[in-house]
């Protein structure tokens, strides 16, 4: 089980002209892929045969790869840390609030050029269960776009002219469950067993209850508990999220098959970049929360060495809201790689909570735990998101659950807070709420009552977002954030999202902001100018691509967040409500003092 299998099967379906490459890609990422998956499944019998036929999926897949595409393969394999550089600017959004479906999205691509994006994640377009779908991340198929946003020729052509623009689209790719009425999940209820095996599924409730003992859970007001009783499988299926996403069982080598082969199919179509969904829950274990296991890691190193020898262009985003001390593993180390991208959680949400406790306590605790990362890697670096804020991660270096309660009752509202949210899963059980709200309304727009607090509002906003620029990672701009746009409560008369206050934040593009995005008169024009200015003084900074060192500076005042990227680049960000001086200490060759506005922020740059 040591020795490397031969490589015949990847090869016997590729024409001969492609044969070197995969071969030579095969000797360098091959044995870490046999050795991750002999780790997880090398027990099983009849693990030699699956890794063949495995290898000989991967064969086919990458022969119905079409030239373009193994073009930019190429391109990106020579120079593979393409996306850590400082022009990268990440954009997301819902397809059908964004541009009512995917040609729609076609639409909107030159003002993703004006904004300087080069990566678009659109959330979940894959047909999506009927009814109730968690916004598309209850998947039904995984071959089909959901009818109403589309086609797969449309998923191609928008892929296409994205590329001709400079921009990646990233796809949602929700890898830990599918819908239950997804054509797996039908035929286990069925009677299928191959297939009932995709899923963990228990007679009773002997099992369920051992685990809920140590599990989490993610929406215990919605959807409480982990496990959901279906009467045509006569047992309890394993569902994290809403009774109606069943998990996937990993420890179906079958399963990682089939979801393989799903993300070369989209990555076939275009698709550059995979968002890995709710990625630290794919295996389970009892006695642990179930998340982050080693076998996690194992499989997504498995998936980034396939990803390297069969389509290497395709980068590979971790969606995994966990602690920071859980967050790097997800980006692995130079000897094994991870995921290209993950989302860096943790930090944040203390730019938020910095913003309600006026002290830049929690971000310097986050970076201090921030480990420098291998060189093809890189953070997601975002403000808000179309999920809550879950504060709880926060929990390491926030010490006590007071604390972050405290951050969570001044988002939504309490104390005359400037803030706007609305809160998440706050049960008279839970200990600390998440928050919902859009950034605008989380900054203070909505609260604003003049002109000199809407300007102190764009203060908080350009600070968050200032640090997501600052400190080494591709910034995701959330859609409407560039608008200034506020909370939609809409959602509140559709019987189907009225329990889900994460719908606050998922508003449709506004056409009439949109319209105003360029006259400077408007409030909205000052939003835009001010986030572009931002994105473009970032793009012209070379000591921001992520590979740059970073180090904190103490900047004398407990509300000021000092940052430095290499020798040349020092941000300072001024969390409170006051005028500060700011002295960075110990600094050669930086001002001894440096003025800050309330809310202000100064990057300082030297030759
Ligand atoms: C992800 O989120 C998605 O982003 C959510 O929109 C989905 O509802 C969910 O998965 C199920 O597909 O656990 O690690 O707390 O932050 O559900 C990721 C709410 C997740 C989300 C959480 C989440």
């Amino acid at each position: 089980m040591n020795e490397l299998p031969s490589p015949a099967p990847l090869l016997a379906a590729l024409p001969p002209e492609r044969r070197d490459e995969v071969l030579r890609r095969y000797a360098e990422h091959g044995p870490l892929l046999y050795r991750r998956l002999a780790a997880v499944y090398g027990a099983m019998p009849g693990f030699g045969q699956w890794y063949d036929t495995l290898l000989g999926a991967l064969g086919a897949l990458h022969a119905a790869r079409p030239r373009e595409l193994v073009a930019l393969d190429a391109a990106r394999a020579a120079d593979p840390a393409w996306f850590t550089r400082q022009h990268m600017l990440g954009y997301s959004a819902y397809t059908d609030h964004f541009g009512g479906n995917l040609r729609g999205v076609e639409e909107r691509i030159g003002h993703l050029q004006t904004l300087g994006v080069t990566y678009l994640h659109l959330l979940p377009f894959l047909r999506a269960r009927a009814g109730e779908n968690d916004g598309g991340f209850a998947v039904a198929s995984f071959d089909e776009i959901e009818p109403a946003l589309g086609t797969m020729d449309d998923l191609e052509h928008l892929c296409l002219r994205l590329r001709r623009a400079g921009i990646s689209l990233c796809a949602d790719f929700v890898l830990n469950h599918v819908a239950d009425d997804h054509p797996w999940a039908r035929a286990a209820a069925a009677g299928d067993l191959g297939k009932r095996d995709f899923f963990h599924v228990f007679p009773d409730r002997t099992l369920p209850d051992r685990h809920e003992r140590t599990l989490a859970q993610v929406f215990p007001d919605a959807a409480p508990g982990n496990f959901t009783f279906v009467p045509a499988l006569g047992g309890w299926v394993w569902t994290t999220f809403y009774p109606y996403q069943w998990d996937l069982n990993y420890a179906n080598p079958d399963v990682l098959a089939e979801i393989v082969g799903a993300l070369l199919r989209l990555a076939n179509r275009g698709v550059e970049a995979f968002r890995l969904d709710s990625t630290a829950f794919l295996w389970k274990r009892e006695g642990t929360g179930s998340m982050n296991q080693p076998e996690v890691h194992a499989l997504l190193q498995a998936l980034r060495a396939i990803v390297a020898i069969v389509a290497p262009g395709v980068l590979l985003k971790a969606e995994a809201i966990v602690p920071t001390r859980e967050l790097p593993a997800y980006l692995g180390t130079p000897e094994a790689p991870e995921c290209h991208l993950a989302y860096h959680s943790t930090l944040m949400a203390a730019g938020w909570a910095a913003l309600a406790e006026q002290d830049a306590d929690l971000p310097r605790r986050v970076i201090a735990r921030t480990p420098a990362l291998p060189d093809a890697a890189s953070w997601l670096t975002y403000v808000r998101c179309h999920d809550d804020i879950g504060w709880k991660i926060l929990a390491d270096e926030a010490g006590s659950s007071e604390r972050l309660a405290q951050v969570a009752r001044f988002f939504h509202g309490a104390d005359g807070s400037f803030a706007a949210g609305v809160g998440f899963q706050s049960g008279a059980h839970v200990q600390v709420p998440a928050t919902n709200g859009m950034a605008a309304a989380l900054a203070g727009f909505e609260t604003a009552a003049g002109p000199l607090a809407r300007e102190l509002a764009l203060r908080r906003l350009l600070l968050v977002y200032g640090l997501a620029c600052a400190f080494g990672g591709m910034p995701l701009v959330y859609m409407g954030d560039e608008l200034g746009m506020g909370n939609d409560h809409a959602y509140r008369d559709d019987p189907a999202r009225a329990h889900d206050t994460r719908w606050v934040q998922r508003p449709l593009l506004d056409a009439g902001r949109l319209a105003l995005r360029d006259d400077a008169e408007a409030w909205t024009g000052r939003v835009f100018r001010a986030l572009r200015a931002l994105v473009e003084e970032r793009r012209a900074c070379p000591s921001l691509a992520a590979g740059q060192a970073r180090a904190l500076v103490d900047a004398g005042d407990p509300a000021v967040l000092g940052l430095a990227r290499g020798d040349a680049f020092l941000a300072l960000f001024n969390f409170s409500a006051r005028p500060v001086v700011a002295r960075p200490a110990g600094v050669h060759g930086w001002p001894a003092e440096v003025e800050l506005e309330p809310w202000g922020m100064r990057w300082l740059q030297r030759a």
